[in-house]
């Protein structure tokens, strides 16, 4: 038998694309060579914008906790969403977006088809068992015409993939750690939403995922 091959067929995985919308890829595992590169940034940007539980318009506490960096972070109050300069628990600018996640965002967008894209804003949600999100759309960008990239990182989630009506019905589609999806011109809008995340342990991420959208938003 020959080791080497069994070795390396074991090891490296081919890159994995899977069409899920006439613009939208997941790209399997896409993310797992910049692990190492976005996890010490990530921990600075949390220790200066921590995570917290944000209220919806409507009232209702988010099982969803988020934090940001970029120029602009996300939003949610009792007056609505919006993108805001500064982060209202600290006073001030949200932390820049590190160098490792834009290069990972134009590399992931470029492989789906979307060049040149440079985004100005991360929201960073954090789930741990039993967190969800309801379908919605993105809609509090300035500029549709660019994608979103999402980077999923920990526990694996269940992600739902709407049509342009809420009451379209969803595709289920597993997110795993690594996994990185691109959507963008005519699956901009669809509606989009994670079922309940599961018990269980993830060795590098521990008891959580955590999910980084990568837009351009201003
Ligand atoms: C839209 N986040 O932050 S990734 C959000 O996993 C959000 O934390 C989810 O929805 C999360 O707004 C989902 C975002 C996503 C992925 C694929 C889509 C949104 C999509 C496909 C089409 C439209
Ligand atoms: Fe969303």
């Amino acid at each position: 038998m020959n080791l080497d091959l069994f070795d390396e067929a074991a090891s490296r995985q081919p890159p994995r694309a899977e069409q899920i919308g006439p613009q939208t890829v997941v790209l399997r595992a896409f993310a797992l060579p910049f692990v190492d590169a976005l996890l010490p940034p990530l921990r600075a940007v949390l220790k200066a914008a921590p995570f917290r539980r944000m209220t919806t318009p409507g009232g209702q506490s988010m099982s969803v906790a988020l934090s940001n960096c970029g120029t602009l972070g996300w939003t949610t109050d009792a007056h609505g969403y919006r993108y805001t300069g500064l982060d209202p628990l600290t006073g001030q600018p949200w932390p820049d977006l590190p160098e490792s996640f834009l290069r990972l965002g134009a590399e992931a967008a470029a492989q789906a088809g979307f060049a040149d894209f440079r985004a100005d804003a991360c929201l960073i949600n954090r789930y741990v068992p039993g967190a969800r999100m309801s379908l919605h759309q993105d809609r509090d960008e300035q500029d549709f015409d660019a994608p979103i990239v999402s980077v999923s990182l920990g526990l694996p989630a269940m992600f739902q993939m709407g049509g342009l009506q809420r009451s379209d019905r969803p595709l289920r589609v597993p997110l795993l750690h690594g996994d990185v999806l691109v959507w963008g011109g005519v699956d901009r809008l669809r509606f989009h939403g994670v079922l309940p995340l599961r018990e269980g342990h993830h060795p590098v991420m521990g008891p959580q995922r955590i999910n980084l959208t990568l837009r351009k938003a201003g």
